[in-house]
């Protein structure tokens, strides 16, 4: 039988350096001869594409909170039907640029949502299925947002306050505590040394789980 894909997940807040660390997190895989798909969330199939240029457009209409919850496991339901399972179960590996953590971390956290109101969609959603790994990017608040300002047009998320993002961080850090299935970078050090720790991190895990 064929042992199922190992699913890492990539989280952080603003200008953490997702984008850049995902880059090398791919030429790792290649270069190691994982098998591996990468793929993001919102998004990862053309409808879920769709609900993740509803979800990031900045507006005029004020956005409901739940609303913006149900698009977000919307986009998360077609995903994993569509792209992630169907991967997992044939042995290979998912990559994946944010998924429920990031739930936690700005509905709950930014947006101080319910947690047993996320805990119910994602076991509607996702019945038992976790990711085997989550990478936590942190940096200070001030220190992403400073980075990620400097990229130019601010989706509707990186229109938010100092405070939102102190509260989206504390989610992430919370959840990472303790949980060994949480691998910490401070990702305010060099990219050279954040991508020292990545590569660390990615043998550790692939010796770990023996592939
Ligand atoms: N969202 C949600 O609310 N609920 C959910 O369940 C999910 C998502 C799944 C889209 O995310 C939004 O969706 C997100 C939350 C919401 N909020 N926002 N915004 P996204 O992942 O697509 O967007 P993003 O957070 O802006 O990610 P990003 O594009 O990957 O950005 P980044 O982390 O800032 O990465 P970057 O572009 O690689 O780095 C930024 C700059 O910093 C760049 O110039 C780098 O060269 C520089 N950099 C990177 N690392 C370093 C170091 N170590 N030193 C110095 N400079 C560095």
């Amino acid at each position: 039988m064929t042992q199922r894909g190992k699913f890492i997940t990539v989280e952080g807040t603003e200008g953490v350096g997702k984008t850049t660390n995902l880059e090398f997190i791919r030429n790792w895989l290649q270069q190691h001869k994982v098998d591996f798909i990468s793929t993001r969330e919102p998004g990862g199939t053309p409808m879920a594409e769709q609900l993740r240029e509803l979800l990031l457009q900045p507006r005029q209409e004020p956005v409901d909170q739940t609303a913006e919850l149900l698009m977000v496991f919307a986009a998360r339901a077609q995903h994993l039907n569509q792209v992630i399972k169907p991967a997992l179960e044939q042995g290979t590996w998912v990559l994946c640029d944010r998924f429920t953590d990031a739930t936690y971390a700005y509905q709950g956290g930014g947006r101080q949502m319910d947690t047993a109101l996320i805990a119910s969609l994602e076991s509607l959603v996702q019945g038992e299925l976790r990711p085997d790994a989550v990478i936590l990017l942190d940096v200070p608040v001030e220190v992403g947002l400073a980075r990620a300002r400097d990229r130019g047009d601010l989706d509707r998320f990186e229109q938010e306050d100092v405070a939102f993002f102190e509260r989206v961080r504390g989610a992430y850090r919370n959840r990472a505590q303790g949980n060994a299935h949480y691998h910490l970078v401070d990702a305010s050090q060099s990219l050279e040394q954040v991508q020292t720790d990545l590569g660390a991190i990615l043998k550790q895990l692939k010796e770990h789980w023996g592939s």
